[in-house]
């Protein structure tokens, strides 16, 4: 894990339940050198400590991890004018509820949306946001790239 005052991306997810996915982001960010930081607060259960949470956060990318009706990403979007990207956690109906929950935004406070469990690409979409100014990031994703082909 990369320790960092400031932590570049603020990795939220609704519940402990979603651990696993959090781990793909999380082990993901590690191998782009991206610094992060893991809170577990539901937009339901606990809205006012996301607010708060958002407001107090430095942050420059969110990533939004949840299931069921999977509001946390759009609530997240709704405290912020940052990226944020929601990962659709699959608990249940295959996760086709949460990938509508995040993906169908109104206009005007988008959500980007990746697959459903598919936390691996909001942390490298996370990471191409970073890459824009930080060409450390910029050259591990180049190195990514180059060892698929
Ligand atoms: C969502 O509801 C969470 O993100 C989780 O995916 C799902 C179930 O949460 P728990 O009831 O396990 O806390 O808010």
């Amino acid at each position: 894990m990369i320790l960092a005052e400031d932590p570049a991306v603020a990795v939220l997810a609704g519940s402990k339940s979603d651990q696993a996915v959090v781990q793909d982001a999380t082990k993901t960010l590690d191998e782009l050198g991206a610094s992060y930081d893991v809170q577990y607060i539901s937009a339901h259960r606990n809205p006012n400590a996301l607010r708060e949470y958002i407001a107090g956060s430095k942050a420059r990318v969110f990533i939004g991890i949840a299931g069921l009706a999977a509001h946390l990403p759009g609530v997240i979007a709704s405290a912020t004018t940052r990226p944020v990207i929601g990962v659709p956690v699959g608990v249940k109906l295959g996760g086709l509820d949460s990938l509508l929950s995040i993906a169908q935004m109104p206009p005007g406070v988008p959500v980007a949306t990746v697959g459903v469990d598919n936390a691996r690409n909001a942390a490298i979409l996370a990471a191409e946001i970073l890459a824009l100014t930080d060409p450390k990031i910029a050259s591990k994703l180049d190195t990514m790239r180059r060892s698929w082909r």
